[in-house]
């Protein structure tokens, strides 16, 4: 019998914050692609784009129109997914809903309303830019956005938890190229921030810890899995990583929301987010397409100790700016699977320079 090993053999690994399983097939990554292949997208927007509705002054769906923002601007979405005037359990207009058994049968059927509301955040009144070429005191404005964001909404009563997000890219889904996120903010836990509730729950229950400060010990020994690192924050491809170059960014401090973040670890997390996404740019030199997003404790004004500030960057690129990982099939049904190990992807990331592809390049302004 041969001895497993795990940069050749197929194997699951262990999420311990979902509870999840993921197969992970490092054999692979020699089959040949005859699949679609994406189109790299054209990166040479201009400063400021007349048709771009997120542009300083520019007009946007129905009667809204931006002011002339100089730094960062949020708005309401115009098409919010969550609305604020919707019933809501503890309100005195709410009343289930339910599906009652019919028939032999035994099953409810339940829905019940969910409040929120949807914000956009535009990061720069620059068009052209992205968080990787960003000016750092610049970025540390929109961390500070952030905060700002984190904290209104989940001070509402019947908000409970606080989404941040930023779709970049085509290939993620997002609708335009000029530097913006998202916030979503909900009276209900959603899935994701759920699950890693009841498992930081449960691991602090266990062992008194944070099971993310013992997950980053671990790494930070092991190093084979480390991207970029600072005094407040360190980026690692996760164990457990689905996407190819996926990433989660752990602060050092064991805090459960950005809110508590000290001044000098706001720096931190300006730095090292420019420094991880420049990184990404470098790989395929491209503007690396992502879904990000921060994710903290629940806004229900409960104490939540056990939460760790982190971060998760989940990149569809594969093997090229034009191959792209594909969610579906087995995944679909069954349960995700990779190719390249995390480890690889780590190193791959750890080799890039931190000073942009575009610097230095002459059509750069
Ligand atoms: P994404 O690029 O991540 O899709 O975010 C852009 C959001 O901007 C999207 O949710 C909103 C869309 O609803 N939007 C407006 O609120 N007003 C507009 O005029 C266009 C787009
Ligand atoms: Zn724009």
């Amino acid at each position: 019998m041969q001895q497993f090993n795990p940069a050749q053999h197929p194997h699951r690994r262990f999420n311990p914050l979902t509870g999840e399983w993921i197969l992970v097939s490092p054999h692979r990554t020699q089959r040949p692609w005859q699949g679609q292949v994406e189109i790299p997208p054209q990166d040479n927007r201009p400063r400021y784009d007349p048709t771009c509705y997120l542009c300083p002054g520019n007009k946007r769906a129905g009667d809204a129109e931006n002011p002339p923002y100089s730094q960062t601007f949020v708005f309401e979405n115009d098409f919010a997914a969550l609305l604020p005037d919707t019933p809501f359990p503890a309100s005195s207009s709410f009343i289930p809903h339910h599906l009652p058994p019919s028939g032999g049968s035994s099953l409810t059927l339940t829905s019940q309303p969910e409040p929120g509301t949807c914000r956009v955040i535009c990061f720069s009144p620059r068009h052209d830019l992205t968080l990787a070429e960003m000016e750092l005191s610049d970025l540390r404005r929109v961390v500070e956005v952030w905060v700002e964001q984190y904290l209104e909404l989940g001070a509402l009563p019947w908000i409970n938890y606080v989404q941040i997000f930023e779709n970049k890219g085509a290939m993620m889904g997002s609708s335009n190229p000029h530097p913006h996120g998202q916030v979503w903010a909900n009276y209900t836990l959603p899935n994701e921030p759920a699950q890693e509730d009841r498992s930081q729950a449960d691991y602090w229950a266990k062992h008194g810890r944070s099971l993310l400060a013992d997950y980053l010990e671990l790494e930070l020994a092991a190093q084979e899995r480390l991207v970029v690192q600072n005094e407040h924050f360190v980026v690692v491809v996760p164990f457990w990583a689905i996407w190819p170059f996926e990433t989660l960014l752990i602060s050092r401090h064991h805090i459960p929301s950005m809110d508590q973040l000290a001044d000098e670890e706001r720096v931190g997390l300006a730095d090292i987010l420019k420094r991880l996404t420049t990184r990404y740019d470098n790989i395929f030199n491209i503007s690396f397409p992502y879904s990000m997003g921060f994710h903290q404790q629940p806004t229900d004004g409960q104490p939540h100790p056990y939460w760790h500030f982190h971060s998760h960057f989940y990149p569809p690129l594969l093997r090229s700016a034009t191959v792209r990982k594909f969610m579906v099939g087995y995944e679909l049904l069954a349960g995700p699977q990779r190719d390249i190990t995390p480890e690889s992807a780590a190193e791959r990331l750890r080799e890039m320079s931190e000073v942009h592809y575009k610097v230095g390049l002459s059509s750069d302004s």
